[in-house]
């Protein structure tokens, strides 16, 4: 009998065929000017239809979103209108998509924001990181202080990226609260310096975040809606004087939005699963009351252990996808899994990104 693993999920409205998921991955192969996916990105997601739910790679809600070089965009009707070629095709092949709804804040440049302006924080304070700019490697630019008058305009752009995502026939969307981006900003200590009702205590660092979620789940349906976030990494020089507390504040509140997930990075992203002293993710899963999708360097063995024990619904994978399109497949029959290029990982055509073999191929 097959395990639990590759069994159907209901995750809120999303009907899911398995509990192996893509996980987002940002690959900068959109159209840099327009934001617009194109044909490679039809072929790339359709391959890895397989999966019981693909999120998009991270995707800007607004220009001002913009971090990296050829990220694309849901924030134009010709966005939607090139993303609709993606959803039909995976909705072809029998798969679940959603988009990841991003705003970078901080980790972004001025040659990749409108009229080069600076990238726009919760405080005026640089991250100590870099992006990838027309120029290569770059150091992040140091942001202004989001205005209070200019919150309900950010948060409109979330609900508007939302509406253009139905339009787009996604199945539903993924908020990015993680990895150091603008919410992530707002809710950690070291990103958030401000005195007025976003910034200072817990209640105050939650709101934008909690905001965005009424937003968006009121626009489409918090069964349509997923949330990312992770706690304890330190991605994109965040820090948190007490994740427990943070998101031990942040997890109970999710609740009354019935969301289709929470999607946890399980401590640093793309790294280590190590936590410190004190820490611990079980605790926070067990404060949320809906389907769980715990990600951070899952393997075959590790993904059905977890699905097994209950600690987790979905189990999403990352880096494997890029480079094994039919990975559920090769999951269920223990098969090998194709190594990854990582000069092709961000930007490029079609080399790294739609040419990685199946198992019938090979
Ligand atoms: C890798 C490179 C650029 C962006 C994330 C959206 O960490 C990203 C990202 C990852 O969530």
């Amino acid at each position: 009998m097959s395990h639990p693993l590759f069994s159907p999920f209901d995750a809120g409205d999303l009907h899911l065929s398995n509990r192996i998921v893509m996980a987002p991955l940002t690959r900068n192969r959109a159209d840099n000017d327009t934001g617009e996916v194109n044909d490679l990105h039809v072929e790339y997601y359709r391959q890895r239809a397989g999966a019981g739910l693909i999120i998009t790679e991270a995707t800007q809600i607004s220009p001002e979103g913009k971090g990296y070089i050829s990220t694309p965009g849901i924030h134009t009707e010709a966005q939607a209108e090139a993303w609709k070629k993606v959803t039909d095709a995976v909705h072809a092949e029998g798969g679940k998509i959603v988009v990841q709804l991003w705003h970078v804040g901080r980790i972004s440049h001025t040659s990749l924001q409108p009229n080069g302006q600076k990238p726009v924080a919760p405080s005026a304070i640089a991250a100590d990181v870099k992006t990838f700019t027309a120029n290569g490697f770059e150091d992040t630019s140091e942001p202004r202080a989001l205005a209070l008058e200019e919150l309900p305009r950010l948060i409109d752009d979330y609900r508007h990226a939302a509406h253009l995502a139905m339009k787009a026939g996604f199945d539903g969307v993924e908020i990015h609260g993680a990895n150091g981006y603008l919410l992530d900003q707002f809710l950690k200590t070291g990103s958030n310096k401000r005195d007025d009702a976003f910034g200072g205590a817990v209640e105050n660092r939650a709101r934008l975040l909690l905001d965005v979620v009424e937003a968006v789940s009121h626009a489409i349906g918090g069964g349509k809606t997923g949330l990312r976030l992770s706690p304890f990494s330190p991605a994109n020089g965040i820090d948190d004087a007490n994740p427990m507390e943070t998101f031990g504040y942040v997890i109970p509140k999710l609740n009354r939005f019935n969301l289709a997930y929470l999607h946890m990075v399980e401590g640093a992203t793309g790294g280590s699963r190590e936590l410190a002293e004190g820490e611990s993710v079980a605790k926070l899963r067990q404060l949320f009351d809906g389907a769980y999708m715990a990600n951070n360097g899952y393997d075959r063995d590790l993904a059905m252990e977890t699905v097994d024990s209950g600690a987790a619904d979905l189990v999403a994978f990352g880096r494997p996808f890029i480079s094994n399109p039919d990975l559920v497949k090769r999951l269920e029959t223990g098969a090998a899994l194709n190594e990854g290029d990582r000069d092709t990982f961000y930007g490029g055509g079609a080399k790294g990104f739609t040419d990685y073999p199946t198992l019938d191929a090979a």
